[in-house]
């Protein structure tokens, strides 16, 4: 939920106008829009590239994931690997339009230490291809731009650590 509607919906719950917070709130959500949707958009014209580049960065740090044995070995689990990146990546897309973290962690986080528990996944090693996406990311973007794209690649991080 945007910032606006959550706004609304709590301030309906108690029959009252929004308070001057909310609007300043609002307000701040608003003045970054463009910007936000900036970056979204790079983020999203470039989506190929910084999967494979994050990928390979990933395979050259963690040689293991892709070796005999590894939980992506092989071309087709390597194959769902990246797409699991891609995954974290479009859901940052949908934080950084959002102004907020609330559909990543919906998504994407509830419940995911369990699901790669039991698919047998490394988590940090989701992590660290997550990580990779941010500072793949951060090579197309001004430092302004990539410090705000920063902290929605730095949440999934935390949430998959
Ligand atoms: C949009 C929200 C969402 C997420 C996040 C998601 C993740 C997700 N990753 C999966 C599998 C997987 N995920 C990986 C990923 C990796 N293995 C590694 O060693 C690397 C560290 C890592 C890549 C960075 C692999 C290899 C599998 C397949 C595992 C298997 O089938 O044995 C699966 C099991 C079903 C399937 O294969 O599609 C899910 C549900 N699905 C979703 O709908």
């Amino acid at each position: 939920m945007s910032i606006v509607t959550k706004s609304i919906v709590n301030a309906d719950a108690e029959a009252r106008y929004l308070s001057p917070g909310e609007l300043d709130r609002i307000k701040s959500f608003v003045s970054s829009g463009e910007r936000r949707l900036r970056i979204a958009q790079v983020l999203t014209d470039n989506r190929e590239r910084l999967v494979k580049q994050a990928g390979e960065q990933l395979f050259q740090k963690r040689p293991d994931v892709v070796s005999p044995g590894g939980n992506a070995y092989g071309q087709e689990l390597t194959a769902t690997c990246l797409r699991d990146l891609d995954y974290y990546l479009r859901l940052v897309t949908y934080g950084i339009v959002a102004g907020d973290v609330t559909p990543i962690e919906e998504i994407g986080v509830v419940g995911v230490r369990e699901m790669y528990k039991s698919l047998g996944t490394p988590i940090e090693g989701v992590a660290e291809g997550v990580r990779g996406l941010k500072s793949v990311a951060a090579s197309l973007l001004s430092s302004e731009d990539a410090a705000e794209a920063g902290s929605y690649f730095d949440y999934v991080v935390g949430a998959l650590s």
